[in-house]
């Protein structure tokens, strides 16, 4: 089922949102790395951020080495190869609230 990408404006309005987010892979993703004290912490973001995909059935890429977690988020059903649609922007809004 596809999924409308957002305009240009629409994701200058999501960057300027979420100043911790960058535009990744050409436009079509955006992306943010956390730093915590330990991999306890890390993983303990990670379950939150798990649980909140499930209830959104939106869903990560990230990338975890001890306390760093990398996290893209892009909507693959969006435009023809993935894109940014307005799940993404409720994702990292989500996201943002809980760090
Ligand atoms: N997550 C992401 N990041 N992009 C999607 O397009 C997507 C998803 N689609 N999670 C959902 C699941 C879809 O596959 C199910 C069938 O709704």
């Amino acid at each position: 089922m596809p999924v409308p990408e957002l305009t240009p404006a629409e994701v200058s309005d999501l960057l300027a949102a979420h100043p911790d987010w960058s535009s990744a892979r050409d436009g079509k993703a955006i992306a943010r790395t956390f730093r915590f004290k330990d991999f306890s912490e890390a993983w303990g973001f990670m379950s939150r951020v798990a649980l909140l995909a499930e209830t959104q059935d939106h869903h990560p890429e990230w990338f975890n080495v001890y306390n760093r977690v990398e996290v893209t988020l892009t909507t693959h059903d969006a435009g023809e190869t993935g894109g940014l649609s307005a799940r993404d922007a409720r994702m990292a809004a989500a996201i943002d609230a809980i760090v």
